[in-house]
Formats: C-alpha cells, structure tokens, sequence
C-alpha cells in the first residue's frame, strides 16, 4: 500500500490524521529499539515485523475488504468474548485492548484518574481518534468483569455503542447458567448484526479455526521451556499480542512455522541467550501492543521471559474447547465450559489461577517469577499477594511490579528488576 492509499483510508475513518502520525512515528522508533535491537533473532519474527508494521495499513485494508464482502468487524476487549461464535458468523474478531498512553487527558473526562492505564488507553485512542480498529468496528462488545472495567463501559457507549455481555463474578452452577444465557444471547445478536444463521456446521468451523490457533500459542509455550531459551520474551509477548488482530488461520499458519524453525534451534542447542541465563515468568494484568515496557526492562537486565501468565498469553490460550459435540446444544456446552476456565481475578475465589502460575512457573524451569499488577486495578494487585504465598512454598522468589504506561519510572524499575535478577543468578 502507498503512502496516499493509507492516507485516504485513515481519512475516511475519520482518524485525526496529524497526531495519528505522530503517534506512528513514536510507535515505530519504540518498536526499532526494543525489536529490531535484538541479536540473533528468529526468521519468523520478519512475519512479526511485517505484521506490526501494517498494523494500521494491509490488516485495516483487509477489514475494510471484508466489509465490502458484507462481513461484519466485531471488537473486544476481553478474553471472555467467544471467537468461535464471531467467526461462525463469518464475522471478523479483533482486540481493542490498548497499551499506549494516548489521548488521557481526554479520557479523563469520562473516567476517573485513578483508573488503570488500560481503560484510559482505549477510551483515550477512541476520542482522540487514533485507532483504525475502533473505528472499523461495526460492533464493539465490553463486558462486566472488573468495576474499572463495567463503569468505563457506561461512559465509553456515550462515545461508541457497545454490547455488554455479563461475565459471572463465581464458578457456580447458578453462575453457569448466567454464563450460559449471555453467549447465546451474544450468538443471536451476532446473528442479528450478520445478518447469517449460525447452524452446527458453521460453529463447529469457528470452534476448529479458534482451537488451532491456541494450539500454535500451546506449541510456542511448549517450546519455550527449552535451555537455552529459543525465543526472546519480547518476541512470544508480540507473537501473542499479534494473535488479536491478525486473520486466525494465516496466523496459526505462521505461528506453526516458526515454531519449526525453535524446534530445529532447539535441537541445535541454539539459543537467544546463553543456557545461564536467568529465566524469568510475567504473571498478571495483560499486556496489549505496543506495551513492551516492562519485557524491554527485564530483557535488558539480563534475563530472558520464558512466559506469560496473562489474558495476552496462556489465561488465553492454555484450554481448549471440546471438539466432540455435534449438536448446537453440545457445542454451545463445550464452549461455555471452556471460557468458565479462564482464571481472571475479577473471579471469587479464583484459586485456580494461583496452581496455574505455579504449575507454568515449573513448566517452564523459571528461575523467578515478575508478577505485573497496572496502577490501580484492584484485582491483580490483591491476587498478587496471594501469587506471592504461593511460590514462595514452592521456593520460586517473585516480584511484585506495579507500573503504568508511562515511562516516568523505567529507571526505577531497571533499578528493581536488576537487583531481582541478581538473586537469581
Ligand atoms: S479475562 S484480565 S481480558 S477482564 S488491568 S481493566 S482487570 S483494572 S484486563 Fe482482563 Fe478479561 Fe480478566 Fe483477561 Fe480491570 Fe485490572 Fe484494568 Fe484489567
């Protein structure tokens, strides 16, 4: 695409073309240090690259063709969203999660400035007309998990209609059921939006479409256990950030190439840092692109991320839904299962999620683990402690971050994350 075409196009969504350069200036600079600094990558993170550098341009395009087709865009915000039943609808499922910090003085007339910089970020990038994908959308779907989260949606549908499904705060049976009635109501409103009939056939494809996709992310995560570490943090953090907006299976195609290319590094004891390398696991809030903040800190403080325990990482990916229903009702179960699996900490209790973190940490030999709570989100931060207990009886040290998207404290934690690091040694 030229210069012009993409021009003409962030026109026409009505972007704020000035500060959307801007923005991709800044943008790119920030990806040529924290990217293309790396030594030694794999050839598969070309597809990366690539990806992240029309992440406004060829995939935007793609949508735009899709909508000409008489296909429908949905955005999300949360993993909780079924993309199974999106794509049965032969609709297209984005992510809408920000991790730039554009826009909050503006979003900051609608919420609150002790909000996570999350929130602030999407509101922000919706009002100050910065984000292609928010305006590509013909649906935009919230959901009520944490407070932050349910009252931002409030203000963010006086600026852009959004569709809340109603996440359950237990895992009771009552629970279930609600579970249950909000993804077959999401289904007929899918349907209703589309336009298409979602029959057995068609779900069953979404399902197949959805889970190959997490099996890739399932064999990347597998794969990163390996000593030396095949793979830089940096890189599976943006292999996982890239799988919210990319098409599933030309992903999942890719994603399954490059994991060739760790195996045969693997076998060739070839890593991205030496076998003595400190290997350090991420645990906590997600990660949305372009946040590469905390990974860039840690890499540099030599340590190599061997996984991510998040929403951007294996909260999404490590369940699979059951393929063996046929019937609608089978599938519609399977489903609602398997999203009633996913460990957030707006969930009472959720102990499960801290076995999963110890469970991951040992998975994947991590010497330590960095939990990551953003500034104000109350339930990470409260899980954080808990996360702490936990791996402190398995002997595995952690440590506690809480940060924002601002770059006012890097110093301060390059600071605590080298001292970290050095225990570790
Ligand atoms: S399933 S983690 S994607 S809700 S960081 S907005 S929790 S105050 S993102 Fe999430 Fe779904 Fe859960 Fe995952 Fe609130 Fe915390 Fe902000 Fe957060």
């Amino acid at each position: 695409m030229t210069d012009s075409a993409h021009r003409e196009m962030w026109e026409k969504l009505d972007l704020d073309l000035e500060a959307h350069n801007a923005l991709l200036e800044v943008l790119g600079k920030f990806y040529g240090d924290i990217y293309m600094s790396q030594q030694n990558r794999l050839q598969g993170a070309e597809y990366l690259d690539f990806v992240l550098s029309e992440i406004h341009g060829l995939r935007i395009k793609e949508l735009r063709e899709a909508q000409a087709e008489g296909r429908k865009v949905v955005g999300t915000f949360c993993v909780f969203v079924p993309e199974e039943i999106t794509l049965a609808a032969d609709a297209v499922h984005v992510g809408l999660c920000a991790g730039a910090e554009a826009g909050t003085e503006l979003a900051e007339q609608l919420v609150p400035r002790n909000t996570c910089a999350l929130i602030k970020s999407f509101i922000g990038f919706k009002m100050a007309k910065l984000c292609p994908y928010t305006e590509s959308c013909d649906m935009i779907v919230g959901e009520t998990t944490c407070d932050g989260k349910k009252k931002a949606y409030e203000a963010f549908n006086e600026i852009a209609p959004t569709y809340i499904m109603e996440v359950p705060q237990t895992k009771t049976g009552a629970a279930r059921a609600l579970w249950k009635s909000e993804v077959l109501r999401y289904l007929a409103e899918i349907e209703k939006l589309t336009g298409r009939t979602i029959t057995p056939e068609k779900l069953k494809q979404g399902i197949r479409t959805v889970n190959a996709k997490r099996q890739a992310l399932q064999r990347l995560t597998a794969l990163r256990a390996a000593n030396p570490a095949p793979i830089s943090g940096r890189d599976a953090l943006l292999v996982n950030q890239i799988s919210f907006y990319d098409d599933p299976a030309r992903f999942t195609a890719k994603i399954n190439e490059l994991c060739d290319e760790l195996e045969k590094r693997i076998e060739a004891k070839d890593g991205i840092a030496p076998a003595k390398t400190p290997r350090l696991l991420l645990s906590g809030c997600p990660m949305a692109v372009p946040n590469w903040k905390l990974p860039y800190v840690v890499e540099s403080a030599g340590a190599v991320i061997v996984g991510e325990e998040s929403c951007i990482g294996t909260r999404n990916t490590r369940d699979l839904v059951d393929e063996s229903g046929e019937t609608m009702d089978e599938m519609i179960d399977a489903l609602v299962d398997r999203y009633l699996r996913i460990d957030c900490a707006c969930f009472t209790p959720n102990s499960e999620r801290l076995d999963n973190v110890a469970e991951l940490a040992k998975a994947t030999h991590a010497d330590g683990v960095i939990h990551y709570s953003l500034l104000f989100c109350q339930p990470y931060s409260h899980e954080a402690l808990k996360v702490d207990k936990t791996l402190a009886a398995e002997g595995i040290p952690m440590l506690s971050i809480e940060t924002d998207y601002s770059m006012e404290d890097v110093e301060q934690l390059k600071t605590r994350v080298e001292a970290f690091v050095e225990t570790l040694a």
